[in-house]
């Protein structure tokens, strides 16, 4: 709740600001124990010690600024100014902390590092570990047996001015820093894990290689990291994690506020809403993105990278029926598009395992079709996942799982215009997801197809619902086990129609896309119920009659978000999407909370999307701006940065929507650098509601498409030449062709 996290994707530490006993936690993403379900769990990796011989202590501030992505403390004592400065460096795989004060031989301190849960009671979790210091080098490594771990941490103090020893305190190392000028520390991590398709397809003691041992790898980092120095690793932090962050810019009628933000955010709790706070949150959500997935690195994890636990709630992994997707939602209209690189290197390592399930998921339920010829059965991913292990599809959550997870693709492309990226992993991918798909349809009588068996999310059903209704009741969990869920027929609606975009881009044609071509028509995924609601069940009539009436997930519209069947060509499914959610209603869950806020911004409705968002920064934030499920479960914070997003800038129906769900509350404002389909980098300005210019940088010279109240009118120029543009198509829209690279203004 109050720690400032810190990351570069492959480490995440919780720095808490202590003057007495600073403490740093530590996490590596590799380090898993064994956790449920058999995904094992993101473990502690290391406890940092600092203890300081200060006690009488005045002006203290603690701040994490986001500009940086710094880590600062600072504080007086005995008349002396002493500050601390934290930041995990990508390019060099560091952490690195820094003190320093502003009088000469001021900074003593004792750095004792310690490996956690020592005291597992599970024995597959008994880590064995040391702490040794010699000289400037603290090495702090040993064994985690679940999964035949052997990890390694190396502390290396670089003291400028007084005096250093080491020695071991009760057999566990530290060093001793004397009236040094400043210090240096670094810190490198690593474990065995190698991310292959080995790994998932492995047992537990085979995923990693007992005999290999991160010590040279995590040396060579420390050696690299001291050779640089403290000055040169932070201006390589600064530029590398700048050059994503600074991107975007956005002001929503605000002002930036004085206050600690832990006080900003107890005044909003408290009704004064101050936007600051809102805007904060966005950048902090985009902060949060960048520190914890990087290329080359593990995707960000229910947790981001930052756990302190034993066993982690959730085991901190990769949740599949929404989570880890959400994570990635608001990744491309950011501007941060390379964060999901981190994902496509996981599936590519998984994709073996996911050919495995699609294969025993058709053999159990479709035994007719599931041919040994993997290849021809696609992938499926169900709910769990881990770096460790996936699921395949399983009871509670039907196959659209796996459409889930393949849309992140399609919208990577759609975002960066990356042809050879969809010639190479996105089509392939796609397409094989609807070879699974399309299997798991059966006809029924009036020629539909449907997904059988089917499963909207972990939704649940009571025995008296079940009177007359066709499905099956789970005796242990009651989920509703079903046949052509709006959950799954839409995804297989979505992927399917993705795969022949992709095909259609790519000039490509086969037999197997004639049958999809077949299939779509009898799909009939949206269908609207008594109550004008959005069914989640086709044999639903009144909202409520069967399901939990205010479940966390509204799977039966992902077809709006972040599927686009439903849109705005058809006002009768706007109109029940927005009554299904009424009926759903706004105070739920976090992550739940985040994608209510996306659909109200699909259907346009500006105070709703807003008001969730409000109710969500009330409701279910801490201190540090971390959000709740509970527990703390970082999709929250990604989910609402999407939907701020989401608010002021659309593209989904082929074109680009400028302040599409514009809120009271932001009546003035500005953003510069969102992203929208087709690879426009879109800033926009806007007085009283109203938009007075924009502009928009074209990345890859497709055509512009944008719809704008009254925008018929308004000038639009070249900025390379000057000249106005012919454009119009009516009062409210207007399609130009760009060049690539080159910039157009809007005056309204
Ligand atoms: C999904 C959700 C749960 C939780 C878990 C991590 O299964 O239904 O609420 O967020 O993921």
């Amino acid at each position: 709740m109050w720690s400032h996290p810190i990351g570069n994707g492959y480490m995440g530490a919780n720095v808490f600001g202590r003057v007495d006993t600073e403490r740093v936690q530590l996490t590596e993403k590799t380090l898993y124990n064994r956790g449920l379900w058999g995904l094992g769990s993101l473990t502690n990796f290391a406890e940092i010690l600092l203890h300081f011989d200060q006690a009488d202590v005045a002006h203290y501030k603690r701040s994490l600024n986001l500009n940086e992505a710094i880590a600062h403390v600072a504080y007086e004592s005995d008349g002396v100014q002493f500050t601390r400065e934290y930041f995990m460096s990508y390019p060099h795989n560091v952490l690195v902390i820094r003190l320093s004060a502003n009088q000469k031989g001021k900074v003593s301190f004792t750095l004792a590092p310690q490996v956690p849960y020592m005291d597992s009671r599970e024995e597959a979790n008994k880590r064995t570990g040391s702490v040794l210091a010699k000289n400037d080098l603290i090495t702090l490594s040993g064994t985690i047996p679940y999964y035949s771990l052997n990890y390694e941490a190396q502390f290396k103090v670089i003291n400028n001015g007084g005096s250093l020893s080491s020695d071991q305190k009760n057999g566990v190392g530290q060093i001793t820093v004397s009236k040094a000028d400043s210090v240096t520390i670094l810190v490198a991590a690593g474990t065995n894990y190698v991310l292959s398709e080995h790994v998932f397809l492995n047992p537990p003691k085979q995923k990693a290689d007992p005999a290999d041992f991160p010590h040279e790898k995590v040396s060579a980092t420390i050696i690299q990291a001291a050779h640089k120095g403290y000055s040169a690793l932070k201006s390589a932090h600064i530029q590398d994690y700048n050059n994503l962050f600074e991107r975007v810019k956005i002001c929503l009628n605000s002002e930036k506020s004085s206050l600690p933000t832990s006080q900003l955010l107890e005044q909003y709790k408290a009704g004064d809403t101050d936007t600051y706070l809102e805007e904060l949150m966005f950048q902090y959500g985009r902060y949060l993105l960048i520190s914890s997935s990087r290329e080359n690195t593990l995707p960000t994890g229910l947790q981001g990278t930052w756990t302190h636990f034993e066993v982690s709630p959730w085991t901190a992994g990769y949740w599949h029926n929404i989570n880890v997707q959400m994570n990635y939602w608001g990744a491309f209209s950011t501007n941060l598009a390379e964060t999901f690189e981190a994902y496509i290197n996981y599936f590519k390592a998984y994709y073996p395992k996911a050919t495995q399930h699609a294969t025993s998921y058709l053999q159990e339920h479709h035994p007719e079709r599931g041919s040994p010829d993997t290849e021809g059965n696609g992938w499926i991913i169900g709910t769990g996942a881990s770096p460790y292990a996936i699921q395949g599809a399983g009871a509670h959550s039907g196959p659209g799982t796996g459409g889930f997870t393949s849309k992140l693709f399609m919208e990577y492309y759609h975002y960066t215009q990356d042809k050879e990226f969809l010639r190479e992993t996105a089509y392939p991918l796609l397409r094989s997801m609807s070879q699974f798909l399309s299997k798991t349809l059966i006809e029924d009588e009036y020629g539909r197809l449907l997904v059988h068996p089917s499963a909207s999310p972990e939704q649940k059903v009571t025995e008296q619902q079940m009177d007359g209704k066709p499905g099956l009741r789970d005796k242990q969990k009651n989920y509703y086990i079903t046949t052509g869920c709006t959950f799954d027929q839409g995804f297989v609606w979505e992927n399917h129609n993705d795969v022949l975009n992709a095909a259609n881009i790519l000039e490509t044609d086969d037999e197997f896309l004639q049958h999809i071509r077949e299939q779509l028509p009898k799909l009939d995924p949206v269908l609207i119920g008594a109550s004008g609601q959005i069914k989640e069940f086709r044999e639903e009539e009144k909202y409520g009659e069967l399901g939990e009436r205010h479940h966390r997930h509204i799977s039966h519209l992902c077809p709006l978000y972040p599927g686009t069947l439903i849109n705005s060509s058809n006002q009768e499914w706007m109109q029940a999407a927005s009554t299904t959610l009424d009926l759903r209603g706004d105070i739920t869950t976090g992550w739940a909370m985040a994608h209510r806020m996306n659909c109200r911004a699909r259907l346009k409705e500006a105070e709703n999307a807003h008001g969730i968002y409000q109710k969500f920064i009330q409701l279910k934030t801490v201190p540090n701006l971390w959000t709740l499920h509970p527990p703390f479960q970082i999709d929250g914070n990604f989910g609402t940065m999407a939907g701020v997003a989401e608010m002021l800038l659309q593209s989904h129906e082929d074109y680009i929507e400028l302040l599409p769900a514009l809120p009271k509350a932001w009546d003035n404002g500005s953003f510069e650098g969102l992203v929208a389909r087709g690879n426009f980098v879109i800033s926009a300005n806007w007085k009283d509601g109203k938009a007075t210019s924009f502009k928009i940088i074209s990345r890859s010279g497709t055509p512009c498409r944008i719809q704008y109240p009254g925008i018929g009118n308004a000038l639009i120029k070249d900025q390379d030449d000057q000249a106005s543009m012919e454009h119009s198509i009516d009062h409210n829209s207007v399609s130009f062709p760009t060049r690539k690279g080159s910039i157009y203004t809007v005056e309204m």
